[in-house]
């Protein structure tokens, strides 16, 4: 069986252009820079989404072991919520879903009305994710976008069918720094109505060496994660780098509460990007910065919530506490 979804953007050739157009800008703009830097963004063409999901089954990226330890053990509280009403499970940045399954299986087990609308960028993630979950959960309704989420929201919103719980798992928020974080959020807000729920998965700080390991597993797959970048720019805009050049670096900052990612020059080199029709040189030890992934306190949580018109109605921890999965509930009526 065939997945269901409809693409949004890039629907036709001209906004593919302008996908190509707006990556190219952002690299000449990044590796103009001092220092350079490359947005975590571009990491999600469809070899990228592979990789990442390799990442989640390595036993030190221990974020996903969290949400799935997490949503199996308080799946109720969640269902609860939404228990009486008919309503759209949008998920956003839905990877392989394997996470919501656990939600899904509650969901259509106790017969509640919804259907699930996950909502990815990639449309190779999305072809995988809608045939397995129509394979997995034939009474599923499913109806994916393939789009930036806040087109996919705003589309969804057209529609106008139903309470919206929106499910922005496995610390997504974690690229964006607190300004970023705000305004998404506050974005989202503007997207939905007085009731909806959102459940953000926060990584939380705790022991710098796990959060060290988590980014720099044994088996590479980090590393060809960060490097596929660079790989990206050679497919997509006819680039040049050697990637056996650059070395995979990833260390905790505690001044700004972030894993940050870069990519290390080994030596003295140029690098030729035809689309821009520019080289790019590169001392030895020059770096380029690739990621942040902010890891939060309580108090940062509540702080966001607060700032962008939502409610926290429960904390969902791992026995560990090292994760939350943060359930919040959007306040549009002045009380
Ligand atoms: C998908 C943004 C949650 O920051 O932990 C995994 C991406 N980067 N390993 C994260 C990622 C390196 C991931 N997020």
């Amino acid at each position: 069986m065939s997945g269901n979804y409809k693409i949004l953007s890039p629907s036709d050739l001209e906004d593919v252009a302008d996908e190509k157009r707006s990556f190219a800008l952002d690299v000449l703009v990044g590796l103009s820079e001092i220092p350079k830097r490359l947005s975590s963004r571009y990491f999600y063409d469809d070899r990228g989404s592979e990789l990442f999901q390799k990442i989640m089954d390595l036993p030190e990226y221990y974020l996903t072991n969290c949400e799935f330890e997490i949503l199996n053990t308080q799946v109720e509280i969640i269902a609860d919520l939404v228990r009486t009403h008919s309503f759209n499970l949008v998920e956003l940045g839905a990877g392989d879903g394997r996470k919501t399954s656990i939600l899904l299986e509650y969901f259509l087990q106790k017969k509640y009305k919804f259907r699930y609308v996950p909502i990815d960028i990639s449309e190779g993630a999305m072809k995988i994710l809608t045939r397995n979950m129509n394979e997995k959960f034939p009474g599923l309704k499913c109806e994916g976008i393939v789009a930036e989420y806040f087109n996919g929201l705003k589309w969804l919103n057209k529609l106008g069918e139903g309470r919206n719980f929106v499910l922005f798992l496995g610390s997504n928020l974690g690229n964006f720094n607190k300004p970023q974080s705000r305004v998404f959020l506050r974005n989202l807000w503007n997207t939905l109505n007085d009731g909806d729920y959102l459940i953000t998965g926060f990584d939380l700080k705790k022991d710098i060496d796990l959060m060290r390991q988590a980014y720099n597993d044994k088996k590479g797959i980090t590393r060809a994660f960060n490097l596929n970048l660079l790989q990206r720019i050679n497919r997509e805009l006819g680039a040049n780098f050697d990637l056996d050049k650059f070395q995979h670096y990833s260390n905790y900052d505690v001044f700004t509460g972030a894993m940050e990612s870069y990519l290390v020059s080994l030596e003295k080199q140029t690098v030729f990007i035809r689309e821009l029709g520019q080289t790019f040189n590169f001392e030895p030890w020059e770096s380029i910065h690739t990621e942040y992934s902010y890891k939060y306190l309580e108090s940062d949580i509540v702080e966001l919530a607060e700032a962008t018109g939502y409610s926290i109605v429960q904390q969902l921890y791992d026995s560990r506490h090292y994760f939350v999965d943060s359930v919040w509930r959007v306040h549009k009526i002045e009380t």
